[in-house]
C-alpha cells in the first residue's frame, strides 16, 4: 500500500486506548496503523511525541454581531489559525439569527464569512432569536435535514431571550427532526434586576458583572431548562456550566435517567470572580457569561468531567480586542459593565490548559482529554466516526503532541485576533507542536504551513444523542 504520509514512532492515543503504532495516510484519510508501513513521500518523525484526534472545539464564536459598536476580534481566517496552533482541526462556531432575519438568510451569511477563509474545519450550529412561524414551521427543519443538526437557545440577554413557551417550542422541533438543543442557561429577570439596582447604587466597575449574575442565577435556569426538556422528552445540551450547583443539576437529571448533557471551559478551571477585580478596566479582560466563580466551583467543574457529567471541554471562544472601544473599553460614555461584551478568548488555550492542569497533574486520563476536547464533540454533533479519532477510514485530522514542552501562556505566542489572553502567565507542561486537516499540515512543527482556505465546512448528521424517541403523551 502506498500512502502519502506516514507518522512514524509516535504514542497514539484515542478515547479509548493508547498504543506505539505509525499512521499512514492517504487521500486525507487514515489508511492503516502499524508498525512497518513502508515508506512515503513524506515520514514525520513522532518519536517521543503524542499522536491525538487534532480537538474539535464545539463552542466558538467568530465575526459574530456583538451589539452596537461592538466588533468581535476574530473573523474567520484569524480565528480558525489560531484554532489551528492550538492543536485544533475542527471547530463550531455559531450562525447567530438577528429578529426578524430569516434563517437561510443567517445560513447564507455566515458562509459568506467562512468561505475561502478557513485554516481548520468548520460547520454551524444556529442560534435561534426569532421563533416565528416560518422559522419553526419550515426553516429549522429543512437546515436540520441539509446538515446544520444542533441550535442553541439564550435564556438571557435583550433581543436574544426566548420565553418559556417559546424554548418548548423550539425543543418540540428539535424533537421532531432529531436535532440536538444547546442551552445558555441564566436567569435574564434576575439578571436584569441586579444589574439595575448595582448601577442605580453606583457599583458599575468590571466585577459587579460577576455579581449581576450569582450563581443561583444559572442554578435556577439550569434547573428550568432541564424541566422543560423533561416536558417535551427531548435530549439537551447545558453550555458552559460554571459552579457546583448547575452541575449538579445536570446530575441529578441524568440520574433520573434524562438525556441531559453538559459542558465546560477553561475559565471555569482556571479563572475566578477575583480576576474580574482588576485596576481600572483590566477586569473587562475577564468577563464572559457565565462568570468566572470561585475555587470550589472550580473543584467542582473538574468532578463534572471526572465522573462524565460533563462530556464536552470546550473554549467558549468569544473574543474582543481589550485595549479598543469597539471591543472591552466599550464606546464612549458607555462606563458600566452592563456593556462590557461578553466573552474571552481561548481557542488556542483549550487544550494546553485541559492537557497540563488535567492529565498533567493526574485528574484525567489521557484518553479522558481525547473524549473530553475531540470524541465526544464529533459523536455529539454527528461528525462521528468522520471526525474526533484515529481509526482506519477516518479524516486524518491530527494533532501532534510534545508532552514534555514547557510554555508559560503569553499573549506574544498567540494567532488570534485578540490583543490579550485571559490565561496570561499560567505555566503548562504539554503543547501541540503540529496540526493536521484531512492529511495536509496546516501547523508542522511550530510555523504556519497551511494555506487559508483550505479548511472546508463540514455538514453533519444528525446526533445520536438526539434519535427520535416513541411518541409522547402530548403528540
Ligand atoms: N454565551 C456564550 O456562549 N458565549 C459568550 C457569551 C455568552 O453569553
Ligand atoms: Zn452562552
Ligand atoms: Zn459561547
Amino acid at each position: 500500500m502506498s500512502f502519502d504520509t506516514i507518522i512514524r514512532g509516535g504514542t497514539v492515543a484515542t478515547a479509548s486506548d493508547t498504543f506505539q503504532c505509525d499512521v499512514g495516510i492517504a487521500g486525507g484519510r487514515i489508511a492503516a496503523l502499524g508498525a512497518d508501513l513502508g515508506t512515503a513521500k513524506d515520514v514525520v518523525d513522532a518519536r517521543g511525541k503524542l499522536v491525538l484526534p487534532g480537538g474539535i472545539d464545539s463552542h466558538v464564536h467568530l465575526s459574530q454581531p456583538s451589539g452596537p459598536g461592538i466588533v468581535m476580534a476574530d473573523d474567520f481566517a484569524s480565528g480558525t489559525q489560531a484554532a489551528a496552533f492550538g492543536g485544533n482541526t475542527m471547530v463550531l462556531p455559531f450562525a447567530m439569527q438577528q429578529k426578524g432575519q430569516s434563517l437561510r438568510e443567517v445560513v447564507k451569511q455566515y458562509h459568506a464569512k467562512a468561505d475561502g477563509q478557513c485554516y481548520v474545519d468548520v460547520s454551524f450550529h444556529l442560534i435561534i432569536t426569532d421563533t416565528t412561524e416560518s422559522v419553526l414551521g419550515q426553516e429549522l427543519p429543512a437546515l436540520v435535514n441539509d446538515g446544520y443538526t444542533s441550535f442553541k437557545v439564550f435564556m438571557t440577554y435583550e433581543g436574544m431571550a426566548l420565553s418559556d413557551i417559546e424554548m418548548l417550542n423550539v425543543m418540540a422541533v428539535a424533537r421532531e427532526t432529531g436535532a440536538l438543543v444547546m442551552v445558555h442557561a441564566e436567569n435574564y429577570d434576575a439578571i436584569r434586576f441586579l444589574t439595575d439596582r448595582l448601577e442605580r447604587a453606583g457599583k458599575t466597575a468590571p466585577h459587579f458583572h460577576g455579581t449581576s449574575r450569582p450563581i443561583a442565577v444559572e442554578r435556577e435556569a439550569t434547573h428550568r431548562a432541564i424541566a422543560l426538556s423533561e416536558i417535551v422528552d427531548v435530549p439537551i445540551m447545558i453550555v458552559h456550566v460554571s459552579n457546583r450547583e448547575a452541575m449538579e443539576e445536570i446530575r441529578r437529571a441524568q440520574q433520573r435517567g434524562l438525556k441531559i448533557y453538559g459542558e465546560t471551559c477553561p475559565q471555569y478551571l482556571v479563572l475566578t470572580a477575583g480576576d474580574m477585580e482588576g485596576l481600572n478596566m483590566e477586569g473587562a479582560k475577564y468577563v464572559c457569561s457565565p462568570p468566572p466563580r470561585d475555587h470550589a466551583s472550580q473543584v467542582a467543574c473538574w468532578e463534572g468531567m471526572q465522573q462524565g457529567v460533563f462530556s464536552l471541554f470546550s473554549s467558549d471562544h468569544c473574543p474582543f480586542r481589550y485595549d479598543d472601544p469597539q471591543g472591552k473599553l466599550t464606546p464612549k460614555g458607555r462606563t458600566s459593565f452592563r456593556w462590557v461584551p461578553n466573552g474571552i478568548p481561548g481557542v488556542e488555550t483549550r487544550l494546553p490548559i485541559l492537557f497540563s492542569e488535567g492529565v498533567g497533574k493526574g485528574r484525567i486520563s489521557l484518553n479522558e482529554f481525547v473524549a473530553l476536547t475531540a470524541t465526544n464533540h464529533a459523536k455529539t454533533y454527528g461528525l462521528y466516526p468522520k471526525k474526533g479519532t484515529i481509526a482506519v477510514g477516518s479524516d486524518a485530522d491530527i494533532a501532534i503532541w510534545d508532552p514534555e514542552r514547557e510554555v508559560t501562556i503569553s499573549q506574544s505566542l498567540m494567532h488570534g485576533g485578540a490583543d490579550y489572553t485571559p490565561y496570561e502567565g499560567i505555566a503548562v507542561k504539554g503543547w501541540p507542536v503540529s496540526t493536521m486537516v484531512r492529511g495536509i499540515f496546516v501547523v508542522r512543527d511550530g510555523e504556519l504551513v497551511g494555506k487559508v482556505g483550505a479548511g472546508t465546512y463540514v455538514a453533519r448528521e444528525r446526533s445520536p444523542l438526539a434519535k427520535p424517541i416513541a411518541k409522547s403523551a402530548w403528540e
